[in-house]
């Protein structure tokens, strides 16, 4: 080496560490919001409120208008560069918030704003996080702590309000789907009232999650049969309590009927009985009900067919302020399912779906998953114009950062944006927020965006490939235990209903010649899926019982290509913390290091999933692995010997440690 290039490579080096060294370091608790309060309070003129407020604290620019002009569709805007001042128009106080924040959003990302001429109407109405939240502060599948509803602290409600205003989200419901009758007490909804009071100014309506035997547990009544008269008026005396509470409360959201929640069919009833009594209630309210279609029995053959089995027989009885709220898949969130079949076969019934945002079966607040892809994979096949409204299951909790790990906040701002617009991409979303959450730099930008487009397919690969679904550890679903099956745990709680592993192959069969599950998709895609040849590889053993020796698009045998699969998930997983190890330049160290802790789990955890899957599959098919991948350099005995001894409300400290 030259000495000229000695000195030049001295000088980069020193220049990447005075760089890391001089960032202040930061904990996340501010989110993609960083911006630096500058105080304009002059140049901001028009309509009051918290429009003005946000843009006379952050905006840098030259002075804006804020104007109410009747005609425009609710929650949309228009931004102009009108005589040297930009002019935000909106029909509502939500349509100039939305619009204050787009400014913000270009100045954060270092976009000009010197012409613009901007016009905004988000695709759906309603844009709602869901919190599993329950009475005591824990939150179910909660991997960031306790919740924020408990004792709300105001200022971290503010930040929670500005947070999802600037991505356009505007309603929230409090607490968990699994519902205490108490939610609906008097004193719950005096707390509800304190939250609903915080976030309206930021455009964010407030719901509730019901018990549906609340008449009983809560009321004192016999019965909460939906067609009884006491029980109607119950729910009439309860719900106007609630409106004079708070008077512009959204509605009810409700699990009935699953997983032994209660439920019209308790009392000889349908879901359309239920929903629709509770609709009616609402009506004059303008309240609505979010019903869930998320139901399956331990009885049921295959899970995957319950939820149509149940709901089309009622397609078109709900009352139009009914929305069926449908699980993204069939089953549960898995890391790759195809859609749920409901969302084609109901025609009558307005629909929304519910996409979980709190990582559940993706690695908890362990794993970098960005869940934008697949959102955008279901998107490719149910169109977001045949919904109504898109939900996502929170992944908020009261740790520092909000998430649990840094880079879960991509999937509560990807929520809100994809929610805004379902046609922007995978990739513009993570762009944004990794501009606003992180820096500009070119080099960050482009790597850490290809880590997260590449992160959840990583995933699928090393936890769950071809299809695979449900092979979690039991209750809190953070490892792989393809081998769980207790004596006495409900069968569909099992992996092994999900894989079927025996000396001939893997994977469930849903074709015409097993659960005929294949036949709740629109013809074309059930001639696709019930063909072992033409099903698409990455759904193969959702679809069919796959032979051990069956031939792959690769030319390899099924087992060889599983054997890759798992090994490449282990191989990007691994590629990621390099990846992010040469990020270290243009990060503050706090937040470095707590992200590269984070990935060394993820590494090591996709070895552990490797390495469970392949020898606990081996047993059946009695295969040896592949040369070309790497051996399992654990012991299958000892795997299934380990225990991570947490409950479904708390993040693991870390994965397989032994
Ligand atoms: C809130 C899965 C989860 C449960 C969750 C349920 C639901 O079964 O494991 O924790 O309960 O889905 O969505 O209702």
């Amino acid at each position: 080496m030259t000495m000229k290039r000695i000195l030049f490579s001295a000088l980069v080096l020193l220049t990447a560490g005075w760089s890391a060294a001089a960032t202040t370091n930061e904990d996340g608790s501010q989110l993609w919001l960083r911006l630096d309060q500058v105080n304009t309070t002059a140049k901001i003129t028009g309509v009051k409120g918290t429009a003005m407020t946000e843009l006379q604290t952050y905006w840098q620019g030259g002075p804006v208008v804020l104007k109410q002009q009747k005609g425009q569709t609710k929650d949309s805007y228009t931004i102009k560069t009108q005589g040297g001042k930009t002019v935000v128009t909106a029909a509502n106080n939500a349509g100039l918030l939305y619009g204050a924040y787009h400014l913000l959003r270009l100045q954060q990302t270092g976009q000009s704003c010197a012409s613009l001429n901007i016009s905004e109407t988000p695709f759906y109405d309603l844009r709602i996080l869901n919190h599993w939240d329950n009475p005591n502060g824990t939150c179910e599948r909660g991997f960031a702590g306790k919740s924020i509803f408990l004792n709300p602290d105001p200022e971290r409600i503010k930040i929670y309000g500005r947070a999802n205003a600037s991505v356009g989200i505007n309603g929230t419901v409090l607490n968990n789907v699994n519902a205490s009758p108490q939610a609906l007490s008097t004193e719950s909804l005096q707390n509800a009232k304190t939250i609903a009071d915080q976030l309206r100014p930021y455009g964010i309506r407030v719901y509730l999650s019901i018990n549906f035997a609340s008449p009983i547990r809560l009321g004192g009544l016999k019965t909460a049969d939906p067609l009884d008269a006491d029980v109607i008026s119950w729910w009439k005396n309860k719900v106007s309590e609630i409106y004079r509470i708070i008077p512009d409360f959204g509605g009810f959201l409700v699990k009935a009927n699953s997983e032994g929640e209660p439920g019209p069919q308790d009392f000889g009833r349908t879901h359309a009985d239920g929903a629709n009594m509770l609709a009616k209630v609402l009506k004059p309210h303008h309240g609505i009900v979010m019903w869930r279609a998320f139901v399956y029995k331990p009885q049921s053959s295959d899970r995957a067919n319950q939820a149509s089995l149940e709901f089309m027989p009622l397609d078109g009885l709900f009352a139009d302020n009914v929305i069926i709220q449908i699980k993204n898949g069939p089953v549960d969130f898995q890391p790759r399912e195809p859609y749920s079949p409901l969302f084609t076969s109901v025609q009558k019934t307005q629909t929304m779906v519910e996409f979980q945002l709190t990582q559940e079966y993706l690695g908890a607040a362990n794993h970098l998953v960005y869940l934008a892809p697949l959102w955008q994979e279901f998107f490719s096949f149910v169109k977001p114009a045949s919904l109504k409204a898109m939900a996502g299951v929170a992944n908020i909790g009261d740790d520092t950062n909000w998430c649990g790990h840094h880079f879960a906040q991509a999937n509560w701002y990807a929520f809100g944006r994809t929610a805004w617009n379902p046609n922007l991409t995978p990739k513009e979303i993570a762009e944004e927020w990794i501009t606003q959450t992180f820096t500009n730099n070119p080099q960050f930008l482009a790597t850490v965006t290809q880590l997260m487009l590449d992160s959840r397919e990583a995933a699928v690969n090393y936890m769950m490939p071809l299809g695979l679904h449900h092979i979690f550890a039991g209750n809190h679903h953070y490892g792989p235990e393809p081998w769980y099956s207790p004596r006495g745990v409900r069968v569909d709680w099992t992996p092994p209903y999900y894989h079927k592993a025996d000396s001939i192959g893997l994977g469930f069969n849903r074709t015409l010649t097993g659960s005929a599950n294949v036949k709740q998709y629109p013809e074309e895609l059930c001639r696709l899926y019930n063909d072992i040849n033409t099903c698409p590889e990455n759904l193969l053993t959702w679809f069919h019982h796959v032979p051990w020796n069956h031939k792959m698009k690769s030319g390899r045998i099924f087992w060889d290509e599983l054997c890759h699969k798992y090994d490449d998930g282990v191989h990007q997983a691994r590629h990621f913390l390099a990846l992010w190890d040469a990020m270290q330049p243009y990060v503050d160290s706090q937040r470095f290091d707590e992200i590269q802790r984070k990935l060394r789990i993820q590494a090591r955890d996709s070895e552990w999933w490797r390495d469970a899957c392949l020898l606990y599959f081996q047993t059946f098919s009695n295969r040896p692995i592949p040369q070309d991948v790497e051996h399992p350099v654990h012991n299958l005995d000892e795997m299934m010997r380990f225990r991570i001894n947490i409950s479904m409300y708390e993040n693991p400290e870390s994965g397989y440690n032994k």
